[in-house]
């Protein structure tokens, strides 16, 4: 097996030499090569230590809470130095924002007129760290105006802005996803030759799928209409039409089943005073990232009433209920008036 694992690798693409000879991206080439020798960078030192973290006591909290409330992992916040060590030398990107850390990062020193900011999840499903679960890291690249300051109006533009957009899934392989708005390309990590090597070309995600992902302990909490979708999808009784549940809590790890194979990954909001519906997923670095993977492979993601990518935020850590994948589950949900 070891024999025909290598003979496949013979002769593999790259992911330098593809990105080399891409066209028709929404950034050029060279700053696309740059940004990305970064974030593969990135993967591979998340990729080992992910892969040695049982033995290397990584797991478990810090203590602290992040701006989000919630409590801080050791590896999310050992997954954002990584960002920080990695664009300290990272020209043409001179802005970092990240799901760790309350305030943009800006690297002064990297600032020319043709700048970037990447925005990012490092760890992207840590309560899976301790149990050996799949994780991802999400990210995307937008453009900075030229001569900005330290304000970030220019990156709270909507996410059709965005020029790349990707993750990384951290599972039995690790795996590089993105698009820079010219298909989605998916790379696997060959460990012994340190390589990221091109697995499928411009992947289409299919236009139907027959399995879901949610959080449905949370039912209770939603409004009328995501729970009609539910009991609707799960009320199917021919064989035939009805839908399968996959959930692993890892954003990046459940999408990417649907990437593949179509379905639909829903996080509904939950109903707060006023009968408003509150989402869980950040829009900047999970929900507009993935939106373009799924618009550039043929699906689509919503938040039931509108495009994610046409969303302007209001803050780097805005939060959205969220319905993506297959264009059919994708419709059929937003029928059901699911976020009201
Ligand atoms: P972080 O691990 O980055 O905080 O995010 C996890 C996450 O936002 C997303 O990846 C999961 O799909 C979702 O939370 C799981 O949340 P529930 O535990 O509420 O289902």
């Amino acid at each position: 097996a070891n024999a025909l694992a290598g003979e496949q690798m013979a002769g593999g693409t790259t992911l330098t030499r593809h990105i080399m000879t891409k066209r028709g991206t929404a950034i050029p080439v060279a700053d696309l090569a740059l940004i990305m020798e970064r974030i593969e960078l990135i993967a591979k030192r998340i990729a080992r230590e992910l892969a040695a973290a049982g033995l290397s006591g990584e797991h478990g909290y810090t203590g602290e809470t992040n701006v989000q409330g919630e409590q801080v992992k050791k590896l999310d916040q050992w997954g954002n130095q990584v960002f920080l060590d990695a664009f300290e030398q990272g020209y043409p990107v001179c802005s970092l924002i990240s799901e760790e850390m309350d305030e943009p990062h800006h690297y002064s020193v990297n600032c020319p007129d043709n700048s970037y900011c990447v925005l990012y999840d490092p760890i992207d499903g840590s309560s899976n760290t301790d149990v050996n679960g799949s994780l991802g890291t999400i990210f995307a690249v937008k453009k900075r105006a030229p001569g900005h300051s330290h304000g970030i109006e220019d990156i709270l533009v909507p996410g059709t802005q965005q020029l790349i957009a990707g993750y990384i899934l951290y599972g039995p392989a690790a795996q590089l996803i993105y698009t820079a708005g010219a298909g989605v390309d998916i790379f696997t990590l060959d460990r012994t030759l340190g390589e990221f090597i091109l697995w499928k070309e411009n992947v289409k995600m299919p236009a139907h799928g027959s399995v879901y992902a949610v959080n449905q302990a949370n039912a209770g909490k939603w409004n009328e209409g995501a729970r009609k979708f539910l009991a609707h999808i799960t009320s199917r009784k021919d064989k035939r039409t009805s839908y399968s549940l996959r959930y692993c809590g890892a954003f990046a790890a459940d999408f990417h089943r649907f990437l593949l194979e179509g379905g639909i990954y829903l996080y509904p909001g939950e109903v707060a005073e006023g009968g408003k519906a509150k989402g869980k997923l950040r829009l900047m670095y999970e929900l507009a990232p993935l939106s373009m993977i799924a618009e550039q492979a043929g699906g689509r993601g919503t938040t039931g009433k509108k495009r994610i990518l046409e969303i302007a935020a209001t803050g780097i850590h805005e939060r959205h209920p969220i319905y993506i994948g297959s264009a059919e589950e994708v419709a059929l949900a937003e029928s059901f008036n699911v976020e009201g």
